[in-house]
């Protein structure tokens, strides 16, 4: 399987995450990122390749246009403002308040930010984009016939949705990649997350419209961020409607209930008859996850890539969440693997 990376998410380099009321070292971090490239070439995953870059075009197709402005702009407004540390929200357009957008940059950010924990910092824009490049040169593959591709995207992207930053994301990869692919003449294109978290930026973007499925695992907003969506109850709006399936789980869960709920999932996948797959794929469901309460241990990451190859979709894996450093390399090369080896055998 083909990997795209680039070395521009080292640009993504916060020095701060608010974390249990303090300003710590991130857990989303460039280490992350490189570790996995380590463990992709020494096990010989095939392929690494630069991304090409894309105009700004197919981030219109699911952002606004002046949320990316924002996003372009923030760090340099922040500056401007004569802030010393790091661009991060204090006031929030909660129930009952205006939700007009603000022109103090302290006011916009809480204006765009569903989240407080992520600081936009030098560089985060340009990474940002080099990420959104990274899973559009994966999803160009698998429009000219590849069966798998692996986006190695960094910042994260499924907490990002039409005009709103946070959880560590600010563009939506996965879902610019789906769209990308329905733009390329794909029919229906199905969006499985697999993260810890709910991909409510995915969930957001995709919520009313038919011809994209979204289908997450994750732990219950009721004890886990993102909170305030992820619900069993939310199943999508209007023409949408019943095309968001959210299967969450309680603090404690263990490989045995996750595989049944991910076949649960991909039963609904396989039912929608999408031409494509787009994998929302973080690994912090493993035991180790510094921030995470799932408990699957890294041989479950191989068996869960073999059931996502049984659907025989062309598959496109953008990279998400996973914060135990050393073992994130290990635990996203064995779904890819286990994929590999499951197309092999049925080829
Ligand atoms: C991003 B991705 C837990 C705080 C969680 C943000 C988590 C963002 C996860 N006490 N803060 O989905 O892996
Ligand atoms: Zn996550």
């Amino acid at each position: 399987m083909i990997t795209v990376f680039t070395t521009d998410h080292l640009l993504r380099s916060p020095r701060t995450e608010l974390y249990g009321g303090e300003l710590v070292r991130p857990h989303e971090s460039p280490e992350r990122a490189q570790i996995v490239l380590e463990q992709i070439q020494s096990q010989c995953l095939g392929d690494v390749i630069a991304p090409l870059r894309f105009d700004a075009a197919p981030l219109l197709r699911v952002h606004d246009a002046e949320y990316i402005d924002f996003l372009r702009e923030a760090w340099d407004e922040w500056t401007a403002a004569g802030n010393r540390g790091e661009a991060i929200p204090d006031c929030w357009p909660a129930r009952r308040m205006s939700q007009r957008r603000p022109n103090s940059i302290t006011g916009k950010l809480g204006y765009y930010a569903m989240a407080g924990e992520t600081s936009i910092s030098h560089g985060t824009w340009q990474a940002a984009r080099s990420a959104a490049d990274v899973a559009l040169t994966a999803a160009a593959r698998i429009k000219d016939g590849a069966r798998a591709a692996f986006a190695l995207c960094r910042p994260p992207g499924h907490h990002a949705a039409y005009d709103l930053y946070g959880g560590y994301c600010f563009l939506n990869n996965a879902a610019i990649a789906a769209q990308y692919l329905r733009d390329a003449g794909a029919a229906r294109v199905a969006i499985l997350d697999v993260d810890f978290h709910h991909g409510n930026g995915t969930q957001d973007i995709f919520y009313d419209r038919p011809d994209v499925l979204y289908v997450s695992l994750h732990g219950d907003p009721a004890d886990a961020f993102p909170y305030f969506s992820g619900y069993a109850d939310e199943t999508g709006s209007g023409a949408g409607s019943g095309y968001t399936l959210n299967l969450p789980m309680p603090p404690g869960t263990e490989f045995s209930a996750w595989r049944g709920a991910l076949t649960t999932a991909l039963a609904r996948i396989a039912e929608f008859r999408s031409d494509a797959l787009v994998v929302s794929l973080g690994v912090d469901t493993f035991a180790g996850d510094p921030i995470s309460f799932f408990r699957l241990r890294s041989a479950d990451f191989s068996t869960y890539g073999r059931m996502i190859a049984e659907c025989g979709l062309p598959t496109l894996f953008a990279l998400e969440g996973g914060y135990a450093v050393d073992e994130i390399g290990i635990n996203v090369v064995n779904v890819l693997t286990g994929f590999e080896q499951t197309t092999s055998s049925a080829s």
